[in-house]
């Protein structure tokens, strides 16, 4: 086991906590009992549902043609590699760095996308900050306004296509960091490693259709549909 996986502080691992946080749910369990393929999640939401922040055409596109596409190419890529057959998503994510790019790129995109719908939620049902998580982002950036400028920021500037993410990183501290194309921070590649609370797509796909380049509009208009529930859920499990 990776070294790397062992939190300092208390002991739980990275993988552990991946499990935690539903990856048996979209593709981790259901692999390893049948041998099956991975599959793509429903949407916990109509299409529609994220409107006008996300048009369900970009929902339909980007769930079903963009993440189908990863969750295709990575059921393709274990055909081929008798290794990873039997693995869960999350014990391919620890060892991304040792793998081809078709499966660590499909492998990230099918686990990121899968985070990123369930960050989201229909008017309604997105719920409130929990106490413990106002207080670390509090403590960690200043307020939860200074939050969202930092992490907006830290999407606007990835260069090209990946990911901007809030994470619990190895010392149990709340950060923000992105990562490029489909990797994140549950792999051994990742700059800063840690379990990802809040993700945000910032690939041209995510929002082109409606923000066409303002990918800054779509970062500050996105705080309008996140659920903040599942994020608060998200900072428990991961702690
Ligand atoms: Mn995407």
């Amino acid at each position: 086991m990776d070294m790397l996986l062992t939190r300092r502080q208390t002991g739980v691992s990275l993988l552990a906590a991946a499990t935690i946080m539903g990856l048996g749910r979209y593709g981790g369990a259901a692999h390893a009992q049948d041998s099956a393929a991975f599959t793509l999640p429903d949407l916990p939401y109509p299409i529609d549902a994220l409107e006008p922040v996300i048009n369900a055409e970009t929902m339909e596109l980007h769930h079903g043609k963009h993440h189908q596409g990863y969750v295709n190419g990575l059921n393709k890529a274990i055909e081929a590699d008798s290794a990873l057959q039997g693995l869960s998503l999350g014990q391919i994510l620890v060892q991304a760095g040792t793998q081809s790019d078709a499966v660590r790129n499909n492998a990230g995109g099918h686990w990121n996308h899968s985070l990123y719908w369930r960050l989201m939620a229909p008017e309604g049902q997105r719920g409130e900050v929990s106490p413990e998580l106002a207080q670390a982002i509090d403590s960690a950036f200043g307020s939860m306004e200074a939050f969202r400028e930092a992490f907006e920021a830290a999407g606007a500037s990835r260069f090209g296509s990946g990911w901007v993410w809030l994470i619990v990183d190895m010392a149990g501290q709340l950060q923000i960091t992105s990562t490029p194309n489909q990797d994140n921070p549950l792999m051994d590649v990742a700059e800063i490693r840690g379990m990802p609370v809040l993700g945000n797509d910032v690939w041209e796909h995510a929002y082109y259709l409606t923000y066409r380049n303002r990918r800054g509009e779509y970062l500050s208009k996105w705080w309008d549909v996140v659920n903040w529930t599942a994020v608060s859920e998200n900072y428990a499990k991961a702690l």
